[in-house]
């Protein structure tokens, strides 16, 4: 098997906790599934058969140091920028200590000061001319950050992205866009949502570079990110990647996509799954056992369990303070 990541800087270490996040990822998001249909959960939002690509895209930021605009399928940038399973718990079981917004807002909303992720909200692409608007903040006080900023593919067809993506081009922010197209904004297929093969087509009509890659791969969304971000800070403006991934789950919790999709092409695409493709690699170059994934994975459900306990636990929202934040005072 070659050798990908010791071209890319990786070492081994580094290449086993990819891994684990992607592991972690996963292993969280099918508890919040259980939590969901135990009925302790209202909603969610999934992030399996993403998890290769966000983990490949976090890992090339630098936490506290650049800006985050995740999207809310993005459990897997969060958790390797440094947010935790019980970070994302509180906000899941909207609990008072929950870090993004007290319990207020919906699930995978993030919010997270301390490693700058930016408040998001639920009209989808609001987050892109946000993002622009970072950047040129940045450039103008000559900070020498990056600003990440991610959306599917449905979301591209909405008119903040093109306006976002125009300023960012004007004026050669350091933003990253990355369109993690999974082929369908809930049952909308992509077919009926643009007339172009790839969104990073469009990325010629703003004046940057537009770059296509398999989403099932850490390594080569890495690869394409870590080139963005040098981009970006050699001061030579954004860079759009768009990575080809596939949602194993429905939307949300609330939708069933047996009405939209057949089961074949599920069946087919979970047998690309970028978390065990990753496990492959590993064991491939010969730092990665059977027996360490089972230690992995007994360590990483142990943790999880230890978050679900702690947040439910935890105490709700006080009523009298629902209004906080919402008037002056
Ligand atoms: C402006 C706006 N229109 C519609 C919605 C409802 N909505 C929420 S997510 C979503 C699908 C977005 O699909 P895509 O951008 O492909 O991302 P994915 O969920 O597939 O990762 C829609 C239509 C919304 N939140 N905001
Ligand atoms: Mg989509």
């Amino acid at each position: 098997m070659d050798n990908r990541h010791a071209a890319l800087g990786l070492n081994d270490d580094a290449l086993v906790a990819m891994y684990e996040k992607m592991l972690l990822t996963r292993l969280l998001d099918e508890r919040a599934w259980v939590l969901n249909r135990l009925g302790k959960v209202h909603f969610l939002v999934s992030a399996q058969g993403h998890e290769a690509c966000q983990v490949g895209a976090a890992w090339a930021l630098r936490p506290g140091v650049d800006w985050l605009l995740p999207y809310y399928r993005d459990l897997g940038v969060i958790l390797t920028i440094g947010m935790t399973p019980r970070d994302y718990l509180l906000a899941l079981l909207a609990k008072a200590e929950d870090p993004n917004s007290g319990g207020r807002q919906m699930p995978s909303h993030w919010s997270y000061p301390p490693l700058n992720i930016f408040t998001g909200s639920s009209p989808v692409g609001t987050q892109v001319p946000h993002a622009a608007g970072i950047a040129y903040g940045a450039k103008l006080r000559g900070d020498d950050i990056v600003v990440y900023v991610s959306f599917g593919e449905g979301t591209a067809s909405q008119g903040d992205v093109h306006e976002g993506m125009n300023f960012a081009a004007v004026h050669k922010l350091p933003v990253i866009f990355l369109c993690q197209n999974n082929r369908y904004a809930i049952s909308v297929p992509q077919q009926k949502q643009m007339a172009v093969e790839n969104v990073a087509d469009r990325a010629a009509g703003y004046g940057f570079p537009g770059v296509v890659v398999d989403g099932m791969d850490p390594l080569a969304v890495y690869a394409a990110m870590q080139e963005a971000v040098e981009r970006a800070r050699r001061g030579e403006g954004p860079t759009l990647i768009e990575a080809k991934v596939y949602r194993l789950t429905p939307h949300s919790s609330d939708d069933d996509d047996r009405t939209y999709r057949p089961r074949e092409e599920v069946e087919e695409w979970k047998r690309r799954d970028g978390v065990a493709r990753f496990k492959e690699y590993l064991m491939g170059v010969g730092v990665w056992t059977e027996e360490a994934d089972q230690e992995l994975r007994r360590r990483l459900l142990a943790e999880i369990d230890a978050a679900v306990e702690y947040a439910q636990a935890a105490a709700d929202p006080e009523p009298s303070d629902l209004l906080r934040h919402v008037y002056a005072e």
